[in-house]
Order: structure tokens, then C-alpha cells, then sequence
């Protein structure tokens, strides 16, 4: 018996040596009906001398073999490690992926920096609908059914009376409608006119408004206003004049000039010598308007202005095409 457990735990050793797999080999000499636990149910047939040997024998053989298994085990577990580390190999030092990061269009730019102006100033930001009525675009501004801006030739009408808003201010109507004064507003946002494209028009475009109503308003509150804008706008030197114009719905009405920020007034190649250059209209809002939209005009008054956001993006860049802001020429927008 002595022999076959030699045998047992030689060639149990050898054949996990040889790689063959632990748990086959468990199964095969140690397993219920493995090889060590046949030989060890026939104990019964030694003498009682014999026993206690043959048992520490097979004690020691069972011992041996669980103990090469391990290791086996161990050294498979370490080499599946090893194998695994190799290939998830990652080298920290390699280089990273460049991604190309790239930043807001000079129109957005420029309205959100409108935007932190008037915010700054204390006015709050009023959105409408680019779907409009004819009544809110046009008739409640005091803007005759014969104006030119009324031709379907300028505006884009979806039918008789419903249109793609020509201007933001049916956005300051709606809001003097459900709002008593004080208001103060600006609606930036894009309108539509059915201009051919070309280096100053464009079918579609940006604008901001502004509107202000209280009692005793005046047009010295909106030269301030203006101003502020233009300093903040522009750089803190700028300075503004206002020109006599007509608007239906303002009276009086004004269009307003910065003086040029590239030659501070000199005249230069921006402003093409004026010294100037123009980018708002505005003006104290008719009496018609105000009470059109529900506002007592013999209790307020108060002043609107409109400006057109490309414009101002432009003198900002000091390019002189509208069509460069919409190409999407990363050539161009990367310079900014
Ligand atoms: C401009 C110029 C002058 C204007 C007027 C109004 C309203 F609704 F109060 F009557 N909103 N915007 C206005 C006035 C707009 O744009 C060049």
C-alpha cells in the first residue's frame, strides 16, 4: 500500500508539473472516488500496526498534492495577471488627443454682450413669438396699412394677417398689453425682411429693442441711456449724437451715431472718414402707441430704441460684408 501512495502522490505531482488542469487533477486523486480515497478504503483489510503508518502515509500524500495545487493555482492566477497587465499596457506619457475647441459666433457674442448691458442698467430681457401678427408688427406701432414696409414685396406673410416679424418691437406691444409701467426692456432676437442678400442686407437678420415707460420719461433719460450703452458697448470713450429722423411710432424721433472707436472721431477707414457711425434709432414713443397697447399717455411717457445686432458685430470686427457672419468660413470665424 505504502507503494501506491508513492505512486499516487508521484504521478499526481508529475501531471501538475506538466500543467494538466488543477481541478482535473483534484477530481482524479482526491475526489470521492479518487485514486487516494480508493486506496484509503482499503485500510480496513491492514493489520492494526499497519494502519496508523499507512494513514500518516496518505495524510502526508494528500497534503503534498493539495499544496502542489495551490501553488499551480497561484502561479495560473499570476500568469493570467501578468498577461492581462501586458495588454492594458497604457502609457501615460502618450500624447492626448487634440480637440479642436471652438467658441461663440460674433452674433451671439455681441447680443450676449447687449444683453449684460441693459441687464446691468436694470432692464429685463422680453422674448415674443418670430410668427406674428400683422396687428402687433404693424397696426398697433401706428405704422399705416400704405407704409412700404407693409408691401408684401418687404415682409414675409404666411397669410393675410400673419407674418415673419419685420422688427422686435411687436414684442415691447405685447408687453406694454399685459404690463403696467414702470417697464423696462429690451427684446433682442432675429427678424425677417424680404431683402436679397448683399454686404448690408440680409433676409435674416438680429435686432434688439429697448423700451422704457413712467411717469415724467424723457428724452434726456434715453440720451443717458444711450450713452451708458455706447460707453459699455464700445469703450469708454465713446461718445453719441442724435440726428432728426422719422419713425410712425416714435415722436420725436432720432437716429443715433457713436463716434468711430478705431480713430475716436478723427475719421478713418471704418467709418469712412466721418467720424461716425451710425447704429440705433430711437425716440420718445407715440401717443398712439401708448394708448393703442392700453397705456394713458396723458399719465406716461416714455422712450424706445431699436438696433440692428449684426451692425454693431460689424463695426466690433471692422469688416464691412454682413454675408461673412453668416458663410460659417472657419477661415473667418477662427480670427475672432
Ligand atoms: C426703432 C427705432 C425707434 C421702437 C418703438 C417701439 C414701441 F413698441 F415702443 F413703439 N419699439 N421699438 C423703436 C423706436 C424701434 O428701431 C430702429
Amino acid at each position: 500500500m505504502k507503494e501506491m501512495l508513492e505512486k499516487i502522490e508521484q504521478s499526481a505531482l508529475s501531471e501538475i508539473a506538466a500543467g494538466v488542469s488543477t481541478e482535473e487533477i483534484r477530481i482524479k486523486y482526491l475526489g470521492k472516488k479518487g485514486e487516494l480515497t480508493k486506496v484509503l478504503r482499503g485500510m480496513g483489510a491492514l493489520s492494526a500496526e499497519e494502519r496508523p503508518v499507512v494513514g500518516a502515509l496518505a495524510n502526508t500524500v494528500r497534503a503534498n498534492i493539495e499544496a502542489a495545487l495551490k501553488e499551480a493555482v497561484a502561479a495560473e492566477e499570476a500568469r493570467k495577471l501578468d498577461e492581462k497587465l501586458k495588454k492594458e499596457k497604457l502609457d501615460v506619457t502618450f500624447p492626448g488627443k487634440e480637440i479642436a475647441r471652438g467658441h461663440r459666433h460674433p452674433i451671439y457674442e455681441t447680443e450676449q454682450t447687449l444683453r449684460d448691458i441693459f441687464i446691468g442698467l436694470g432692464f429685463s430681457i422680453v422674448e415674443g413669438p418670430e410668427v406674428e401678427y400683422d396687428y402687433y408688427n404693424f397696426e398697433a406701432l401706428n405704422i399705416p396699412k400704405d407704409h412700404p414696409a407693409r408691401d408684401t414685396q418687404d415682409t414675409f406673410y404666411i397669410s393675410d394677417n400673419i407674418l415673419l416679424r419685420s422688427q422686435t418691437s411687436p414684442v415691447q406691444v405685447r408687453t406694454m398689453e399685459h404690463m403696467q409701467p414702470p417697464i423696462r426692456i429690451i427684446s433682442p432676437g432675429r427678424v425677417y425682411r424680404a431683402d436679397p442678400a448683399d454686404a448690408t442686407h440680409s433676409p435674416i437678420f438680429h435686432q434688439c429693442e429697448g423700451l422704457v415707460i413712467d411717469k415724467g420719461v424723457t428724452m434726456g433719460d434715453l440720451k443717458g441711456v444711450l450713452e451708458l450703452f455706447a460707453k459699455r458697448m464700445f469703450g469708454e470713450k465713446t461718445r453719441i449724437r442724435f440726428r432728426p429722423h422719422h419713425f410712425p411710432f416714435t415722436e420725436p424721433s432720432a437716429e443715433v451715431d457713436v463716434s468711430c472707436f478705431a480713430c475716436g472721431g478723427k475719421g478713418c477707414r471704418l467709418c469712412k472718414g466721418e467720424g461716425w457711425i451710425e447704429i440705433l434709432g430711437a425716440g420718445m414713443v407715440h401717443p398712439f402707441v401708448l394708448s393703442n397697447c392700453g397705456i394713458d399717455p396723458n399719465e406716461y411717457s416714455g422712450f424706445a430704441f431699436g438696433m440692428g445686432i449684426e451692425r454693431i458685430a460689424m463695426a466690433r470686427l471692422g469688416i464691412n460684408d454682413l454675408r461673412l457672419l453668416y458663410e460659417n468660413d472657419m477661415r473667418f470665424l477662427e480670427q475672432f
